[in-house]
């Protein structure tokens, strides 16, 4: 369908994006073709820069899917680019303080919620808009999730979401783990990582905000949409073709 993810997300709708590490055009575009309504890129601890992010974005948009982004810590200017270029969505690691979810929210945004720099001719042809409609339009439909994923996230998660021009918040279930355990252990899936999750969910409805996070497996899915999420990853390249590898090659282990 035609809609917007803004849309989808506000109505309530959930939505599963795919996410990907490896850069090759055809990866994010199998994820579409594959029935994903998202993908996500990952600027940040994937393979991606902005060139490759560039053609994979017109691959999903091809193959009828939304294209979110995320980008490397701090990397405004790159948020910019990217969605005069096609992303719908862009996720912001490590959003700690109000001040960086100001910074990186409001180059998002044209004014008056925000700073971002004029020139989407990209954008505007992909969502199939004029340039005066895409300028109407634009910060109603193109997103800004900050990821909530330290303790110092936690503490300022009231000013967090006091940010206008920010839409969401987006958790990160490792590097919270991380932060909840200082440092002892990584437990994306634990109980205690889930509850943290679901309390950040239900703050940022309180506060108009949509929610989103990474799921790890369809539980994890199941247990985010119950407590509100809306937008959940489920399903990593790296992870697929990791998982495959190993039991492609046990099926042959006779040899
Ligand atoms: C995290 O879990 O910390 C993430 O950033 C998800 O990729
Ligand atoms: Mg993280």
């Amino acid at each position: 369908d035609n809609a917007f993810l803004a849309d989808k997300l506000r109505s309530g709708k959930a939505v599963i994006t795919g996410w990907s590490q490896l850069s090759a055009p055809m990866v994010p575009e199998l994820f579409a073709r594959s029935g994903y309504q998202a993908v996500t890129l990952d600027l940040q601890h994937g393979m991606y820069d902005f060139a490759s992010a560039c053609e994979a974005m017109a691959a999903i948009a091809l193959a009828g899917a939304h294209r979110i982004a995320r980008i490397p810590v701090g990397d405004n200017a790159l948020a910019g680019r990217l969605i005069d270029m096609g992303a719908d969505c862009i996720i912001a690691p490590m959003i700690n303080s109000l001040r960086d979810a100001e910074t990186f929210a409001r180059a998002v945004k044209y004014p008056p919620i925000g700073d971002r720099s004029w020139s989407p001719f990209r954008a505007a042809m992909l969502s199939g808009q004029t340039r005066d409609q895409y300028l109407e339009n634009a910060n109603a439909q193109t997103l800004a999730f900050a990821m909530i994923e330290t303790q110092d996230a936690i503490d300022a998660l009231d000013e967090i979401l006091s940010v206008d021009s920010l839409d969401g918040v987006f958790v990160g279930p490792s590097d919270l783990s991380l932060a909840l355990s200082k440092g002892a252990s990584l437990d994306p899936n634990g109980a205690h990582t889930g509850e943290v999750a679901g309390e950040i969910a239900e703050k940022a409805l309180a506060a108009g905000k949509l929610a989103g996070i990474f799921c790890l497996n369809a539980d994890k899915v199941e247990e985010a949409y119950n407590q509100g999420f809306r937008l959940m990853s489920h399903g990593v390249d790296t992870l697929f073709l990791d998982h495959s590898a190993r039991a492609a090659l046990k099926e042959v282990a006779w040899l």
